[in-house]
This record gives structure tokens, sequence and C-alpha cells, in this order.
């Protein structure tokens, strides 16, 4: 699919003489991945937002893998520990018996890479030895002393992404004089940390955050300032799903909740945000289809 055009699409409040947004990401293998991408979710534990419990199992975890590759993921994200508000951590040991399994037969049986959702470096050894391309960090390097050179040796791409404290104790992070500007200053010294570290700049991806360690308005503060976030240089992930952002979700249906998701989600797109982290793969690669072409028809 053609997603490039996405790129002219003019939008107001985007920063002037920002640099464009690059338009793939290399793997190491040579592999590269298009934006925008969209990256389907798999969690496999017990407790997370949405899908906790239900692919404890390997073989249906698997199986949920290939099904969300089939319906237009670009990217499978595994997670073995839940990172959502009040989440307990979990012990490496566990971590490894739930993820490394299923990215082994994953990385077999699929083209598309896979991504490990850790904080700990030697997960992400396992995941990267498994089949793994890319490192998905909630902590952006820093929970774990280790995990910049990891990624470094591996030549993997790195997800930095910003939070406060740790998923247990998030929630009473959450104040902000300019969430935008704080994120942003956030995320540069966290760029820096791994350029140091030998990790490639082209190999980077950053993300906000949404929903760790911010309330509703902090969300969408951050929604508007998405632009911003795209004008760092490198490529923007965001994950709406079970994050507040004033959608009208509480309430709604599995039906609805999935339309509302996507609208979002490709309004992102458009503010600057390449990587999309979703449940439903299926809709969201309809939607971005459809915003594409819209796109394309505007332009002539
Ligand atoms: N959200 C969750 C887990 N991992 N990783 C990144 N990079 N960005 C996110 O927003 C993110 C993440 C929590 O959501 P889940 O429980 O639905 O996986």
């Amino acid at each position: 699919m053609s997603r490039a055009v996405f790129d002219h699409v003019e939008i107001a409040n985007r920063p002037r003489r920002a640099p464009r947004r690059p338009a793939e990401l290399k793997l190491a293998g040579g592999r590269t991945i298009r934006f925008p991408a969209v990256m389907g979710i798999l969690n496999v534990t017990p407790d997370s937002f949405r899908d906790g419990g239900r692919y404890l199992d390997a073989e249906r975890a698997v199986a949920h893998g290939i099904e969300m590759a089939a319906e237009g993921a670009d990217i499978i994200d595994v997670g073995g520990e839940s990172t959502r508000p009040g989440a307990h951590p979990v012990e490496t040991e566990e971590e490894l018996r739930r993820v490394v399994p299923v990215i082994e037969r994953l990385a077999r049986r699929l083209t598309v890479p896979i991504s490990i959702d850790t904080r700990k470096a030697a997960v992400a050894r396992a995941a990267l030895d498994a089949g793994a391309a890319i490192v998905n960090d909630v902590s952006a390097l820093s929970f774990d002393p280790a995990m910049a050179a990891v990624v470094a040796k591996a030549r993997a791409a790195v997800v930095l992404m910003h939070m406060r404290g740790v998923p247990e104790t998030m929630a009473e992070m959450a104040a902000y004089r300019n969430v935008v500007a704080e994120v942003c200053r956030y995320l540069r010294q966290r760029v820096r940390v791994a350029l140091a570290a030998g990790i490639q700049a082209s190999r980077l991806i950053v993300d906000p955050g949404f929903g760790f360690a911010k309330r509703g308005e902090h969300n969408l503060a951050l929604m508007r300032g998405l632009p911003r976030v795209a004008a760092l240089g490198y490529p923007v992930l965001v994950g709406f799903s079970g994050k507040a952002l004033r959608l009208g979700l509480k309430d709604a249906t599995a039906r609805e909740r999935t339309a509302r998701i996507a609208a979002a989600e490709v309004t992102a797109v458009m503010l600057g945000a390449a990587i999309l982290r979703v449940h439903e793969p299926g809709p969201t690669a309809a939607a971005l289809k459809v915003a594409a072409s819209m796109a394309a028809a505007v332009r002539k």
C-alpha cells in the first residue's frame, strides 16, 4: 500500500522548518518498515489492559500473532510484563518463559518483524536471539543499565518511551507545567543516551507514552503536540488503547470503541505519528488506507 501520501497532508500547527519524518525504519538484516505502520499488540500476560490472560498459552499467542499479521499488522509487539498503572513487576525468569517460545515460533512463521516489549536487558537479549528485531522499552533504556549495550550490539531498533516512575507508582507522578515540552526534553535526553551507547540514529523510535504518568488532559495536550514530538526527527510511535483520551469509550460498544480509536489513530498519523500500537490491526489498517487515498485525492 502506498502510505507515503500522508507526508503531503498539510497540518496547520506543524512546526516551521520541521524535519520530515523518516519514510521508513531500517532493521538489522536489511528489512525495512514503511510508515505509517501498524504494530499489533500481543500481551502474553495475565493482567494487561485488554487481552490480559487471553494469550498466556503459547499456541494461542502464536495463532493470534499470525492472525494480526494477516489483518495488516506490519510489526508484532510481544510483551510478557504488563505495564498498566498499578501493575506488579514480573521476575526475569517468568518473563522469559512467557515470551521466548512465542517469539521463536512467530519468527519462523512470519515475515513481518517482531518487537519485544520489555525493560529488562536479559529478556531483550533472549528475544533478539529468538528472532525479534525491535526492542520496545517503556523505560527508554533507564530501567536496566545493561539494556543500551544489548540493543547496540544486536543493531536492533529501539522504542524510547516517556514515562515517570514505574508502572506501580506512575499515576502519582502525573503533574506537568508543560507536558509537551517536558516529554520532548526527556526524549531528547534519552536519544542522547542511546546514541552515546552506540545505537544508530536510524534505529531510534520515540514515543510520548500516552497514559504513562499522564492524565486525560496530558494525553490530549500530547495529541495536539504530536507535530512537536515528530520534529525531534525520529519516527513517533503512539499507543491509544486503554488510555484516557476523552474518546467516549467508557460506555461504548465494542464496535464504537474500534471506530473511535481508529479515528484517533488516523488523526495521530496526520499530526506526525509513524507507528500505531494497536490491539486490532484490521480496522486501523483499513482506516489508514482510506485516509491515504483521501489525502491523495485532495492533492490532485
Ligand atoms: N502501552 C502499553 C504497553 N507498552 N509501549 C509503547 N511503546 N507505547 C505504549 O503506549 C505502550 C507500550 C500498555 O498498554 P497494553 O496493556 O494495552 O499493552
